[in-house]
């Protein structure tokens, strides 16, 4: 983490060595965590650029769909989807690991990283494993996207519109639109200097955050209908089930965001959107304001993320899942 303790030094002598190990590089696997968000797409963008600039063969990968909102990104066509026979015909001696707690946050490629591959590891996560040969963790940046940045400025790259339009999109996603305390003076300098670069604002938020589909504002529609507050009204719960998906025709997908209502409400402390998976299975996401530990409640189930943003995947009924949850929160809110 590049807080007080990481001294201008120790990140000059991180630099060095990741510049290094580039250096030595031929080909590069340029991964992400899975169903990518604007974050690890916009980070993996702009580092395949940056890769292909200095002449380093580019092997980029994702696992999952591109949400629509992204296909603007500049060279997100280009990134194919993790296939079988893809993956057996892949060769690769570096790999450059983005956004990711865990290398199996990566999805099916994670299977070709034995040890002859050097892995550079960066990434913002409290609970990073630390897997790489080299280790760049900065649990105080705001995004991946941000960390990059100040990884091309110290290279002294150039960059361009399309990778200045990648980075922003990355940082302003991952900072939900620079609201989360995560922004800082530096965050927003960055993106000043990204927009100097040739990001443009108002295009890239009408695309991601503007564009919805009528079958998703309908299922908007739908979930905050039913929408529910607990403990004098500090939670905000909201539900998604698959018979909302089949009532208004919107994908898994077209859930997207919608997270980000739960803390829409005067009062509100902490919100839970519980998505359901299966018959037995939901994804929930977890939001908050400063004081409540989000991270720690999604770990219970073997999930994690941030303080004021989690997720994790539980193997229950919706309804079960949401009783499991309510008590954690309960301890939040009640004192435990
Ligand atoms: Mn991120």
């Amino acid at each position: 983490m590049m807080n007080s303790a990481v001294t201008e030094q120790n990140i000059i002598q991180l630099f060095s060595r990741m510049n290094e190990t580039i250096d030595s590089a031929q080909t590069i696997l340029v991964a992400s965590h899975i169903d990518p968000d604007g974050d690890a797409l916009g980070t993996q963008l702009a580092f395949a650029a940056y890769l292909k600039s200095i002449d380093k063969q580019v092997i980029l990968v994702r696992d999952g769909n591109i949400p629509d909102k992204y296909l603007f990104l500049p060279g997100v066509n280009e990134i194919p989807y993790t296939s079988e026979e893809f993956l057996d015909a892949l060769e690769f001696d570096t790999a450059i690991i983005l956004e990711c707690p865990d290398p199996k946050r990566i999805g099916r490629t994670n299977e070709l990283l034995d040890s002859s591959v050097r892995i550079l590891n960066i990434d913002h996560h409290l609970d990073n494993a630390n897997f790489g040969a080299v280790n760049w963790i900065n649990s105080s940046a705001s995004s991946v996207g941000e960390m990059v940045y100040e990884y091309f400025a110290w290279l002294g790259y150039k960059i361009n519109p399309d990778v200045a339009t990648s980075l922003f999109t990355a940082i302003m996603t991952d900072t939900g639109r620079f609201r989360f305390d995560s922004t800082s003076a530096r965050t927003l300098q960055i993106s000043g200097e990204l927009v100097a670069s040739g990001a443009r604002p108002q295009m890239i938020t009408d695309q991601i955050y503007f564009s919805m589909q009528p079958q998703a504002m309908k299922l908007v529609g739908k979930i905050l209908n039913n929408i529910e507050y607990y403990f004098d009204g500090k939670l905000c719960v909201l539900m998604m089930t698959d018979d909302m998906l089949k009532e208004t025709g919107a994908s898994r997908h077209d859930s997207e965001g919608i997270v980000d209502f739960t803390l829409f409400t005067k009062g509100v402390d902490a919100g839970l959107f519980i998505k359901e998976d299966s018959e037995n299975s939901v994804k929930a996401s977890l939001r908050s304001r400063d004081g409540v530990n989000v991270a720690s409640i999604a770990g219970t189930f073997g999930g994690g993320g941030h303080f004021n943003a989690a997720g994790c995947t539980i193997e229950l009924p919706i309804e079960t899942a949401k009783s499991r949850l309510l008590e954690l929160f309960g301890e939040v809110f009640n004192g435990a």
